[in-house]
């Protein structure tokens, strides 16, 4: 699960955008079903675009599917792109908002063509769909 920039702030401020639940909440809430599911799962939040990229370097070694939220960098980062599109496991894209009832900048979502879905505007709950869609594609659900 990598969770991108400012993501550490969550719970903090803007509850009425991003709901009262800290990071740890909501991998808390991942890390549940992940037992449930019998799937491993390892947390990574970053700030910076570099360190993202690195994770899903490494994912690629050790990982058989990313969730990723990429925070603001989804709506700008190229170099995440051709990442994912690098990395060959699968990346489910997850957002807490729905972004395309915000301001019309977050519609450009510059990673979408890549990932292999996307799960939004749920809050926490998008990253248990998330991880459930990852596990379902790392057993080798749709191709
Ligand atoms: O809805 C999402 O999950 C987002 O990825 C969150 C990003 C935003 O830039 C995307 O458009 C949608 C922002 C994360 C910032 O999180 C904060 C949490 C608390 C206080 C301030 C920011």
């Amino acid at each position: 699960m990598l969770s991108g920039p400012n993501l550490n702030l969550l719970g903090e401020r803007e509850p009425e955008v991003y709901g009262h639940h800290t990071l740890a909440d909501v991998e808390a809430m991942m890390r549940e079903r992940a037992e449930q599911l019998g799937v491993e799962v390892r947390f990574v939040q970053s700030n910076h675009e570099g360190v993202l990229l690195d994770e899903l370097h490494r994912a690629r070694l050790d990982c058989q599917a990313v969730v990723l939220n990429p925070g603001a960098f989804t709506h700008t980062s190229i170099a995440l792109r051709d990442a994912i599109a690098a990395v060959r496991i699968p990346v489910v894209e997850v957002h807490l908002s729905n972004v395309h009832a915000r301001e019309p900048f977050r519609r450009r979502m510059v990673l979408a063509p890549v990932v292999r879905g996307q799960v939004l505007g749920f809050g926490p709950y998008s990253y248990v769909l998330g991880l459930e869609a990852a596990v379902y594609l790392a057993r080798g659900g749709v191709r």
